[in-house]
């Protein structure tokens, strides 16, 4: 039994492998990979040099930095460009003169936005937690990382673990004058990493971003996110408000299609022309749907005064997994976490097995902000099915 498992891990699951088991139902059979979204999000703030180097300590295949560019064009691992949503920059007297109001991606905010801030003014900033349901006492302990820095402890861990960067805004940066694309091939290119086998994988919710880079000779794997806005309870149908509708690319471009328009059979064929895989939310392979009351308002269920996702049930999985396979495209939905309003109620509270449903229907991969419990839920997975 041992060997099996160890066998299993190993060689990736060859059907041969495991005496006659049949393959895992990912595309190639192989193991699906936890990626840290966002580093140990779930426990430390995140995209901080602690949090990524706390995902390697629990396991995680992979690490995900955001990627943005400072003033003085750094490549730094953050989600927005404002500053305000994730550090503690309003804290910072010094830089009260610097807020001001930016459009991003055609949504109008106010704050403090990197592209205004050197590498040097930024490491004076803390990372805070962007949720204030996890813990708060490391806010303002941790600097914000430079992709640099998330290649170096990639490089210094001593084992295989895969780098994730998303290009963040790509076209803003653009607008920006601080373009991310070839800065982050050149520090990928400088860790020896520039061939499809790279421990490396290159995603974005803007196709432009993917396609700029394999127009420049990139051979990394690559995979295109795709959004929604949200999902009508009521029904369970994805929704799509701008600037979550569509790639802020094809906004740009007058480009009448939304990200619903991905997931279709010829989406996916277009996609395979630039990408390895797919990144969707993972309501496009599993949604959720509420109760509805007399009034017909979607119904508290559990009675604690919200309405959120612990009231619905999950619906019908759709082919989407199936689809992108036939494709030829991996499947990496994002994003798991552990908090109990997150779940619907089929899940009984217990995150294993929200992610056991997701590899049992073949996911590539996935996203987790506690890469402790997705690495759990996949070795009891492995086990209940005998490998
Ligand atoms: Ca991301
Ligand atoms: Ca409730």
């Amino acid at each position: 039994m041992k060997e099996v498992v160890g066998c299993t891990l190993v060689a990736a699951v060859l059907a041969a492998c495991g005496g006659g088991l049949p393959a895992l139902p990912t595309l190639e059979g192989q193991l699906p990979l936890v990626v840290a979204h966002r580093g140990a999000s779930g426990y430390l703030p995140e995209e901080t040099v602690e949090a990524y180097a706390k995902a390697i300590e629990l396991g995680a295949d992979a690490i995900e930095p955001d990627v943005i560019s400072t003033k003085d064009g750094v490549l730094i691992a953050r989600h927005d460009p404002n500053l305000a949503y994730s550090t503690d920059v309003a804290q910072h007297p010094e830089f009260a003169s610097r807020k001001r109001t930016l459009s991003v991606d055609g949504e109008m905010q106010e704050g403090w936005f990197a592209s205004d801030f050197t590498l040097a003014e930024i490491k004076t900033l803390g990372g805070i937690s962007t949720d204030a349901e996890r813990p708060q006492q490391f806010n303002g302990k941790f600097r914000i990382a430079t992709i640099q820095e998330v290649i170096d402890l990639v490089k210094k861990s001593g084992r295989n673990i895969a780098i994730y960067p998303e290009t963040k805004n790509p076209s803003f940066h653009r607008q920006q004058g601080l373009p991310l694309e070839d800065k982050l091939l050149a520090l990928l290119a400088a860790a020896g990493w520039t061939e499809r086998d790279a421990p490396v994988f290159v995603q974005s919710f803007e196709p432009g971003s993917l396609k700029y880079m394999r127009s420049k000779g990139s051979r990394l794997k690559m995979v295109q996110l795709i959004d929604a806005d949200d999902v009508d309870l009521k029904t369970g149908a994805l929704t799509y408000a701008a600037p979550y509708d569509k790639p802020f690319d094809w906004a740009l471009a007058g480009d009448k299609r939304k990200f619903s328009d991905m997931v279709t059979p010829a989406g996916l064929a277009e996609i395979k022309t630039y990408a390895d895989g797919i990144g969707p939310w993972k309501r496009y392979i599993v949604s959720v749907k509420g109760t509805l009351d007399a009034n017909g308002k979607v119904a508290d269920v559990n009675g604690d005064g919200k309405v959120n996702d612990a009231d619905t049930t999950t619906m019908a999985p759709t082919t989407l997994v199936a689809d992108a396979h036939k494709a030829g495209l991996l499947v990496h939905p994002y994003t798991f976490r552990n908090e109990k309003r997150r779940l619907a109620s089929n899940y009984k509270g217990d995150p294993v097995l929200e992610y056991k449903q997701f590899f049992a229907l073949g996911v590539d991969g996935l996203f987790s902000d506690f890469a402790d419990t997705a690495l759990a839920a996949r070795a009891e997975y492995l086990k209940e099915t005998g490998r």
